[in-house]
């Protein structure tokens, strides 16, 4: 078994099967450029940002990558999702991705305008439903994921969802080395989608102090909060995060009042760094990431980890 030539890499014309997570806030221009410029897909992030902002993210890219595809991703909670699904045709985007819902409504205008579409789901159901509607491929994002998760893990969601759709399937969520390639690819993917590993990427814009943390996070420093506001999301664990899943268990912290503390923690932990008030969305994978490394030699290493051991 090789992951030099597969589905993937024929379908989005890359060296490497593997796409940049399109983590919300995080993913702009810099950090998706290095990764596509390396032989993989970047993904600019849509997130809720201005839509001058991503306009300008992607034309920086395209002049970044000498004709390489690159992709964006369209949140689908996002308030300006309509506004965004139009800007990608415009801007003739090569590949969108989404999360965090049912892109149908925008399946057959993206369709129509030559863009390959890959929507990131969490079941069987949705998966088969993103096939009739024309995907070219999903990503099936387990619950080690960081950011916005679903129920089910990598090792159980990837192979069901091999057997449940007749098109290419993309691992996600817990994967940041060659051995969760290799093991994607053994449950029946043929590429990986990797965030966490790339928040330590030297070209991430993050704050330091977020880079930091995902470096020092050991294997149980991740934490889901969000539960009660049926938005649950991978974080890293620090007195914010525990304080919340806390106050979400015991009833101090209502839905509402948890949607109203966490308004813009994203923000505040990207930008800022701020650990009072910032959400740290990271995988679980994050205790395996110890390094700042340039997106190529993330890259390259992990896939000549995978080649390696594909090849026994
Ligand atoms: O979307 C993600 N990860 C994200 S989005 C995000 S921003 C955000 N922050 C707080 C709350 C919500 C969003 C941070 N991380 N990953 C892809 C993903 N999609 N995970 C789960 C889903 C999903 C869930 C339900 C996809 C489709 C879906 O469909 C429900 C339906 O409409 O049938």
């Amino acid at each position: 078994m090789t992951t030099k030539k597969t589905e993937i890499t024929e379908l989005l014309g890359i060296k490497y099967p593997i796409l940049q997570g399109g983590m919300a806030w995080i993913a702009e221009s810099t950090l998706a450029s290095a990764v596509t410029n390396a032989g993989g897909l970047g993904i600019i992030a849509g997130g809720s940002a201005p839509i001058d902002y991503l306009r300008e993210e992607i034309r920086k890219t395209k002049a970044n990558v000498n004709g390489k595809p690159f992709g964006v991703n369209i949140m689908l909670m996002s308030p300006n999702a309509e506004e965004l699904a139009q800007l990608v045709i415009d801007e003739q985007v090569p590949v969108v991705t989404t999360g965090a819902g049912n892109p149908g409504k925008y399946m057959a205008k993206w369709k129509e305008a030559g863009i390959k579409v890959i929507p990131v789901i969490p079941s069987v159901a949705l998966a088969r439903r993103m096939e009739k509607l024309g995907a070219d491929a999903v990503v099936a994002e387990g619950t080690e994921s960081g950011g916005h998760i679903g129920e089910n893990t990598t090792m159980c969601l990837v192979p069901q969802v091999v057997d449940g759709v007749n098109i290419p399937v993309i691992a996600a969520g817990g994967i940041a080395d060659g051995r969760g390639i290799a093991a994607s690819f053994m449950l029946g993917a043929q590429g990986v989608q990797v965030g966490t590993r790339f928040l330590a990427a030297e070209e991430c814009q993050i704050h330091p102090t977020y880079k930091q943390l995902v470096i020092d996070a050991k294997d149980t420093d991740s934490i889901v909060t969000g539960r009660t506001t049926g938005h649950p999301c991978r974080n890293v664990k620090t007195k914010f995060s525990k304080k919340l899943a806390s106050g979400e268990m015991n009833g101090t912290i209502t839905p509402e009042e948890f949607e109203e503390i966490t308004l813009g923690s994203l923000r505040k932990a990207v930008k800022d760094g701020n650990l009072e008030e910032g959400s740290f969305l990271c995988g679980a994978i994050a205790g395996l990431v110890t390094k700042i490394e340039p997106a190529k030699d993330i890259i390259e290493e992990m896939f000549s980890q995978a080649e390696e051991l594909l090849s026994k």
